[in-house]
């Protein structure tokens, strides 16, 4: 199996040791050495994709980093390997309970230490590809519903600390069955790719968070924006969609070569907003915002309701 190079964060106080695992490891992937628990503990800022930790450094434990790492939500999904001697299984039973994922035992043995380090990697590499897979839509490559549900809880509860207000964006295309009947269902799938990808331009990439949520509908999350930029926001995505489907809709253009001059394609939007209080379900701004979507396709369409 071929493995790509990965940065491993080897945690080593021993410099005959750490000789022979870099000899042994860097021919494959790049190293990052600590020879302390104080450095090492700074170079997990550096993400890495493996840690190889000496359960002994000196007056400090390995443990401590290894506390560390699994005490950290953004630390936490990296695999830790443990360091040891062969005798001292209190140490390994601790390390285990502590959350490594595995330990080899010193003096190295060059099979069994690449053979385990490649297969921990590989594994958190497809774990951390299945979680994106699942959270993510595979026609439009925004965020889907699941993700929805995990992060407006998150979000909201940051908002409330903060004391700042939460809005929410539904948007639903218009008599979207019509595209799918008159032109086709692939029609269909690049006229949602296009709606996507026009949302993704025009809210801020560094705060607002845009999900796909079903069929033909979005939802559009903004921390710490008030009704009024939320309706304004609405209203530049409203305009934006029904301007520029009258163009050719580029994903269709680079996949099947269609083009669909001639169709307008347009959207209903329901706007809320609320100041984050903990105390208050955030599910309650999703149903307010859909609420006034419902409105928005009462109202005749291509509308923004607040
Ligand atoms: P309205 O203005 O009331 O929203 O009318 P509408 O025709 O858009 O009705 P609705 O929103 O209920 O219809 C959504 C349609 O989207 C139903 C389904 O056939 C279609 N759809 C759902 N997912 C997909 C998809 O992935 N690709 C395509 N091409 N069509 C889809
Ligand atoms: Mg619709
Ligand atoms: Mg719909």
């Amino acid at each position: 199996m071929i493995f790509e190079r990965s940065r491993i964060l080897v945690v080593e106080d021993d410099p005959t040791s750490l000789r022979m695992l870099a000899e042994i490891l860097r021919h494959e992937h790049e190293l990052i050495i600590a020879t302390n628990c104080n450095d090492a503990l700074k170079l997990l800022a550096e993400k890495p994709d493996l840690i190889l930790l000496d359960l002994y450094l000196g007056e400090s434990k390995g443990i401590e980093v290894l506390s560390r790492v699994k005490a950290d939500p953004e630390l936490q999904d990296i695999p830790v390997l443990c360091v040891t001697s062969s005798t001292e299984t209190n140490d390994i039973e601790e390390a285990f309970h502590f959350g490594a994922v595995d330990y080899i035992t010193k003096p190295y043995n060059e099979i069994i230490l690449q053979s385990k380090v490649n297969t921990f990697l590989d594994l958190s590499r497809k774990t951390a590809l299945l979680h994106e897979q699942a959270n993510t839509d595979a026609l439009t490559g925004l965020s889907n519903r699941r993700q929805l549900d995990a992060q407006l809880p998150q979000l909201w509860l940051r908002m409330a600390d903060e004391a700042k207000p939460m809005a929410a964006i539904m948007i639903d295309l218009d008599d979207f069955k019509g595209v799918n009947d008159y032109f086709g269902h692939p029609v269909g799938d690049a006229t949602i790719k296009f709606v996507g990808s026009t949302l993704a331009q025009c809210v801020d990439p560094f705060s607002d968070l845009v999900f796909r949520i079903g069929g033909d509908e979005f939802v559009v999350l903004l921390p710490g924006v008030d009704f009024s930029g939320a309706l304004k926001l609405g209203e530049t995505i409203r305009e934006k969609v029904e301007v520029s489907s009258l163009d050719m809709l580029p994903s269709a253009g680079e996949e099947g070569g269609f083009r669909l001059s001639g169709i307008e394609i347009t959207v209903s939007i329901g706007i809320a907003s609320a100041l984050a209080i903990k105390t208050v379900s955030p599910l309650l701004l999703i149903e307010k915002a859909d609420a006034a979507l419902y409105q928005a396709k009462e109202a005749g369409r291509n509308t923004v309701y607040p």
